[in-house]
């Protein structure tokens, strides 16, 4: 599929988001489908009570505790094939870094309604996300590997701050839930094969309610301030670096580690 760079990065630059369809072929996905799966039941196994009570997601998915060497090199060729690549490269124009990745699943418990958020939120005060979203942010590449109801997105809100309503939301404050419904949100149905980059930053939520499964791959620009949210386990050693086709995404991790 011919990939237009400087569309995207418009596209991502304006609105914080933009989705392909039909990105992946059957068995591009079916492959990674089979290396997650095996990731996703052992992982449900070792965080039975976890996953049973409050998970909807689980992390560090190429990291060795559930996986193998051989499927571990499967995940990072994925990661940084030549289809993924054009994408990354096509956001981040300068030096991009390989952060981590996730995995989004349907919660089992029925209370666990999808909440809209800001990733930094989780790290940062108010006063500071307000800064925060005006400087480089995590970018994230959402692979559904089964159909789903997908995301939600707020347009523009990687670059701007939030109004009266999705500041209450988002707060829970003044009578709101963080699962309210948005009158900004925008719904972004999602199907195997297809692509979603969207911005960390941004007001988001997952969409529950399908039996869904999707690999969430996490980059940034080397010139932000992130390197310290990068697990060691989860980049490729020595020996799979040998086996890794393309492997700049994570030996540019591995250099920022280096001068860190
Ligand atoms: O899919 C979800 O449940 C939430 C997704 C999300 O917040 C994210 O990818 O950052």
């Amino acid at each position: 599929m011919a990939i237009n760079a400087k569309q995207l990065n418009n596209e991502y630059n304006e609105q914080g988001y933009f989705v392909i369809r039909n990105y992946f072929s059957d068995e591009e996905i079916s492959s990674l489908r089979a290396v997650i799966l095996k990731f996703h039941q052992r992982w449900q196994q070792e965080n039975h009570t976890f996953y049973q009570q409050e998970a909807f997601n689980s992390s560090l998915i190429t990291g060795s505790q559930h996986l193998g060497f051989n499927d571990r090199v499967k995940l990072f060729n994925f990661i940084s094939s030549t289809k993924v690549m054009k994408i990354v490269d096509a956001v981040i124009t300068a030096i991009p870094a390989f952060m981590n990745t996730q995995l989004f699943f349907n919660p089992v418990n029925p209370e666990l309604k999808d909440f809209w958020h800001r990733d930094c939120q989780y790290d940062y005060e108010v006063d500071d996300q307000i800064k925060v979203i005006q400087e480089t942010q995590v970018v994230h590449l959402r692979i559904p590997l089964f159909d789903e109801y997908g995301m939600e997105l707020v347009p523009g809100t990687h670059k701007r701050w939030d109004n009266e309503e999705e500041f209450d939301v988002r707060q829970e404050q003044n009578g709101k839930l963080s699962s309210d419904p948005l009158s900004t949100g925008k719904k972004i149905p999602l199907a195997a094969g297809d692509l979603l980059v969207f911005s960390a930053d941004m007001i988001h939520r997952g969409l529950y309610g399908l039996d869904r499964l999707a690999l969430d791959m996490l980059v940034f620009d080397s010139t932000g301030d992130y390197v310290d949210y990068v697990d060691d386990d989860c980049l490729p050693d020595e020996q799979m670096l040998k086996e890794i086709t393309d492997p700049r995404l994570f030996k540019n991790t591995m250099a920022l580690k280096a001068m860190a």
